[in-house]
């Protein structure tokens, strides 16, 4: 049985006031039945810990695949863990477009942040010119396929699906759409070097998911849960998000 999972992306959002956002949440799901995960900017990652009071884990957004080193403006896995974080985000879309990140890359952050026992959160997605293609399942399956190191488990990595199209757009496939691309990646789990991890591995769907259309979403097979962006932001919009899972 996989347990669900409502992770927060703040992105380039959030000051130390928004301690309470946390501590909200921490008092509202004193014993919830799935997982939640805020992933802030990493500067405030440390001041957010005793906030989650061990019920909100919390996360960086990205990390280098270097432990240390001459990497100026760079957070390292162990930089994370050591402020707190159990999760990291790697290979968001942002990060693949703003940064030029290829799989190859995201493939090596994923190996740095399972040495410093951090969970992965892994993006795929495709763009909308590559869905009007016809290539969406091409290319998901391509960075998939290319994100991910030999040492992935179901306990330390977790797959999204963000569609770039559906990202702060407000714009999101439909319910058919997001179901064919989440029963391929879990094929395509199966079908390879992961296969023994494939059942037990979560699958996010990210991209303008909104307290309106959570249930449905998360109603749809092999949905694990969520990542969520501008509507993780506030604590009672991301409380219903996580009432609906
Ligand atoms: C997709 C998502 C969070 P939003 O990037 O990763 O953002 O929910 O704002 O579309």
């Amino acid at each position: 049985m996989r347990r669900k999972l409502a992770a927060g992306n703040w992105k380039m959002n959030g000051l130390r006031a928004d301690v309470a956002q946390v501590e909200a949440l921490a008092q509202a799901f004193p014993d919830p039945g799935c997982d939640i995960l805020i992933c802030p900017p990493a500067t405030l990652l440390a001041g957010f810990v005793p906030a989650g009071q061990g019920v909100v884990s919390l996360g960086g957004q990205d990390c280098h695949s270097a432990t240390h080193g001459a990497h100026t403006g760079d957070v390292s896995a162990p930089m994370l863990a050591d402020a707190g974080a159990d999760y990291v985000i790697l290979g968001h879309s942002e990060r693949r477009a703003d940064h030029g990140e290829s799989s190859e890359l995201v493939a090596q952050k994923v190996r740095a942040a399972h040495a410093a026992g951090l969970i992965a959160v892994v993006c795929v997605g495709e763009t909308l010119a590559e869905r009007d293609a016809g290539t969406t399942l091409d290319v998901v399956g391509a960075q998939l396929d290319g994100s991910l190191p030999d040492c992935v488990t179901a306990a330390n990595t977790v797959i999204a699906y963000e569609p770039v199209w559906a990202i702060g757009t407000g714009r999101i496939p439909t319910l058919d759409q997001i179901a064919e691309v989440h029963d391929f990646l879990r094929a395509r789990l199966a079908d390879g070097a992961f296969a023994a991890h494939a059942d037990g591995m979560r699958l996010l769907y990210g991209g303008s998911v909104k307290p309106d259309n959570a249930a449905e979403i998360f109603a749809t097979a092999n949905v694990d849960g969520a990542l969520v962006g501008g509507a993780s932001l506030k604590a009672a919009d991301f409380g219903k998000i996580i009432l609906a899972l």
